[in-house]
């Protein structure tokens, strides 16, 4: 059939979107916690990064200052050189001013008249102004150096030594340079101007005549790098956290909030089926009847459980949709099944579905199928959500009657319901919530409600299950006590109706089921 081909595509379509959005939600959550801590991380190695060159600039500025304050000084003392017009007694004091004087490597001075002597004999000077500048290499320069120079005179430094400064100062992400004027001096020893270096901090040095200074200037690239060198713990970290924080998130709003259009779509798709519970005779454990409990194997999420999607089908008003759809799946299943005489399949109603006249003919199918195998319906409506007179659900309860089906209230001692509300919806059934079974030989109010319940009951003429019944000692003391029908894990938990065929021809119904010392023990 075209539609079921439809459906079919449709569904691998679903699966794949959902999947593709829990891909995305877990990317989008280790993503944002990701660069949240990369950020946070960048913004920590950058501000280090920018203290540190702050430190490093007046380390190193201290350093040259004191590496520089001879030349400094010799520089002031230039004026005080003897004049002379013939620059032979200046020519030997710059000479010996350039033996004693660390880094110096040659000197001038203006003699009277403007004649400019030089520390070496032969050599002319160049011409020079006052103030400092960087002397790059070649021209017959070998080392770059810096020149100082005042109205008196002009001193030519050897500025290897502070290249080797500068270059022991600088690290992968840090670069060091000293800036003369315009112009800096990089660590690997060429000049630049200064609008081609990036600018950092910059220190000067004290005792300099002009300004000079270190700059240390963060290369962010490089910061980038180790900040993800060194905080690749904390990132993994942040990743880690992210795709649990996804995880949770998906997990706690797919359980929920399973959405409306989910429990339509999983309808749709056959999502649903049903689990069966068996009910035992509280005397032999001889399996009466069944509870259609609905099951929900979602696509992506796996099994989803049913206090969360019963809710949410309620809310969506999509448990009628829901009922309708596992009454039919239910008839269709029953069909392979041989069924004790007088077997009862219980199957949860809303008291919302009660008050619709469709539900005659949602339980029509399984109604016929199960008078042929001499078995019947029992629907169980909870007392949790009371029946309202007002609601039109005694006309449907009426015409379940004349169709054989009989009716549970469920849950009974959870709410509210007395002998007035009991009689006036004619249940046939009550099932006892599961508290008052676990309250035994510990709460002895709960006990005692049992006890007068079962004379409560056979006066009104209902039937009692008691719900929850886990241990040995719990079914015999509720057989010694008189309750005919029992459900709980003890005897069988919800299970498919292949589970439940085996079991229920198993035989280990009968051989668990029977009390020991039947006719006289006390549990
Ligand atoms: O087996 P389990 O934990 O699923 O049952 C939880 C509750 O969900 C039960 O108390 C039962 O009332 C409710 N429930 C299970 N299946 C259905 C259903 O098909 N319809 C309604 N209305 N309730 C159901
Ligand atoms: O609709 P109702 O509340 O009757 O559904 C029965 C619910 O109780 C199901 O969720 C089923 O899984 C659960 N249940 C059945 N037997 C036992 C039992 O022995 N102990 C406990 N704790 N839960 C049970
Ligand atoms: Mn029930």
């Amino acid at each position: 059939m075209g539609g079921k081909n439809r459906f079919a595509s449709a569904g691998r379509g679903r699966a794949w979107l959902l999947s593709s959005s829990a891909g995305a939600a877990y990317a989008v959550c280790a993503g944002l916690l990701l660069s949240l801590t990369l950020g946070l991380a960048l913004l920590a190695t950058g501000l280090r990064a920018q203290w540190l060159a702050g430190e490093r600039a007046e380390f190193v500025a201290g350093q040259l200052n004191w590496q520089l304050s001879p030349a400094f000084a010799a520089l002031a003392r230039l004026d005080a050189l003897p004049p002379g017009t013939d620059c032979g007694a200046q020519a030997q004091e710059l000479a010996e001013l350039v033996q004693r004087t660390s880094l110096v490597r040659f000197a001038a001075a203006r003699g009277a008249g403007g004649v400019v002597c030089a520390s070496r004999r032969g050599v002319v000077a160049e011409p020079f102004e006052s103030g400092a500048r960087l002397l790059p290499t070649g021209n017959g320069r070998m080392v770059p150096g810096l020149r100082l120079a005042n109205a008196a005179g002009m001193l030519e430094l050897d500025a290897g030594p502070l290249v080797a400064q500068l270059a022991l100062a600088e690290r992968e992400s840090l670069k060091m340079s000293l800036q003369v004027g315009g112009e800096v001096l990089v660590a690997s020893g060429e000049v630049r101007p200064l609008g081609a270096e990036p600018v950092g901090e910059a220190s000067w040095l004290p005792s300099a005549p002009e300004r000079i200074g270190v700059l240390a200037a963060p290369q962010w690239s490089a910061l980038v790098w180790q900040a993800l060198r060194t905080q690749w713990l904390a990132l993994l970290l942040a990743a880690a956290l992210g795709c649990g924080i996804a995880w949770g998130v998906r997990r706690g709003g797919g359980g929920r909030k399973a959405t409306g259009w989910e429990i339509a779509e999983g309808i749709r798709q056959k999502e649903f089926f049903a689990h069966y519970q068996p009910i035992v005779t509280a005397s032999n454990g001889e399996c009466v009847g069944v509870e259609v409990l609905a099951r929900w194997r979602h696509p992506v999420q796996g099994n989803v459980r049913s206090e969360v999607f019963i809710q949410t089908a309620i809310d969506a008003g999509l448990i009628v949709a829901l009922t309708r759809y596992l009454l039919r799946r239910v008839a269709e299943e029953l069909q392979q099944i041989v069924l004790p005489p007088g077997f009862m399949v219980g199957i949860n109603i809303s008291t919302e579905h009660l008050a619709l006249p469709e539900l005659l003919d949602d339980c029509r199918a399984l109604v016929n199928l199960l008078r042929d195998k001499q078995a019947q319906l029992v629907l169980e409506i909870s007392e949790r959500a009371p029946l309202q007179e007002a609601s039109g659900a005694q006309k449907v309860i009426n015409g379940l009657r004349q169709m054989g089906v009989r009716l549970a209230l469920d849950d009974f001692g959870a709410g509210y319901a007395d002998k007035a509300y009991l009689s006036r919806w004619g249940f046939d059934y009550l099932k006892v919530e599961k508290g008052y079974v676990s309250a035994l030989g510990q709460d002895s109010l709960k006990g005692n409600i049992l006890d007068g319940l079962l004379l409560s009951s056979n006066e009104m003429g209902v039937q009692v299950i008691v719900k929850g019944v886990e241990t040995q000692g719990q079914q015999s003391y509720l057989n010694v006590k008189g309750f005919e029908y029992l459900q709980g894990f003890y005897f069988g938990k919800p299970m498919t109706l292949n589970h439940f065929r085996q079991w229920l021809y198993s035989g280990i119904a009968e051989s668990r089921g029977r009390p020991p010392g039947k006719t006289g023990g006390e549990g």
